[in-house]
């Protein structure tokens, strides 16, 4: 697992003295790729191209702040994590609301198959808003699919990590995350005009677009990952969502995102 530090455990967000690399802008820095760890580690599961998999993120309460996650790939195991690029397959708004929960992912059909990939989540905060805390996790993956992988030919958008987002809430005086949480203030695109890689959303959340693949899959050309991008909160099988191979359900929890931060870090 790229599991950061402390195998699955996280106790400060990224760019904190707990994190062993410290931060302010975490975001313009290769420690919000893989919380600073770049060691690749052994494959421990599966995704299945066309199939759901469940993950879980586990937050301690006093750390169950507001605010959005999202789920990446990565073919780039050989690279520095500042190099790897990636590309979104899932957004969950409100990621504190499906806490310990199985979360299920679409794994596209076109999603190229390698021995080994990285499975990539990240989450921002938005509690201490303009300041902003920013949570990731990763794991090493396999992926089975009809797709090969092609270096040249990625699922797009694709981008690296460093200065995917801003580091702060408040970009020129506009919100560059939601603020507020009753009801959310939404992003603002003006805020994001130096970040080009991310949007504000239809739902008023800040993140890349969902990954398409043109051409990747002979049934499916241009499938996306699930009209939703992702089924929460134990809904399982999506067998009638169409594009997908046969509605099986890979039910595996790969890892608990454990986060036990107690402590406020007003600073971020
Ligand atoms: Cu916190």
């Amino acid at each position: 697992m790229r599991a950061g530090f402390a195998e699955y455990q996280m106790n400060a967000p990224v760019g904190h003295t707990d994190t062993g690399i410290v931060t302010s802008t975490p975001t313009l820095d290769s420690s919000f790729v893989c919380r600073g760890n770049d060691q690749k580690s052994p494959v421990t599961a599966t995704l299945v191209a066309g199939e759901t998999f469940n993950m879980q993120w586990n937050i301690s309460p006093a750390a169950l702040h507001v605010g959005d996650c999202s789920v990446y790939i990565s073919y780039d195991v050989g690279l520095p994590a500042a190099e790897q690029r990636f590309f979104a397959i899932a957004s969950i708004p409100k990621c504190k609301d499906v806490n310990r929960r199985d979360v299920g992912i679409a794994i596209p059909l076109w999603l190229p198959a390698a021995g080994n990939a990285i499975l990539r989540w990240d989450w921002y905060a938005l509690h201490v808003h303009p300041n902003m805390e920013f949570y990731a996790q990763c794991a090493d993956v396999r992926i089975e699919g009809k797709n090969a992988y092609d270096g040249v030919r990625l699922p797009t958008p694709y981008f690296k990590i460093p200065g995917l987002f801003p580091p702060t809430g408040t970009v020129g005086g506009r919100f560059a995350y939601r603020y507020g949480f009753s009801p959310y203030n939404p992003c603002d695109s003006a805020a994001l005009a130096a970040y080009p890689n991310v949007k504000c959303r239809a739902d008023g959340s800040t993140g890349p677009e969902l990954a398409m693949f043109e051409g990747g899959d002979v049934a499916n050309p241009t499938l996306r990952p699930t009209a939703a991008g992702v089924q929460t909160g134990g809904v399982t099988a999506s067998p009638t969502v169409a594009g997908l191979a046969s509605g099986g359900v890979s039910h595996v929890v790969i890892f608990a995102v454990t986060i036990n931060h107690f402590l406020l870090f007003g600073l971020f």
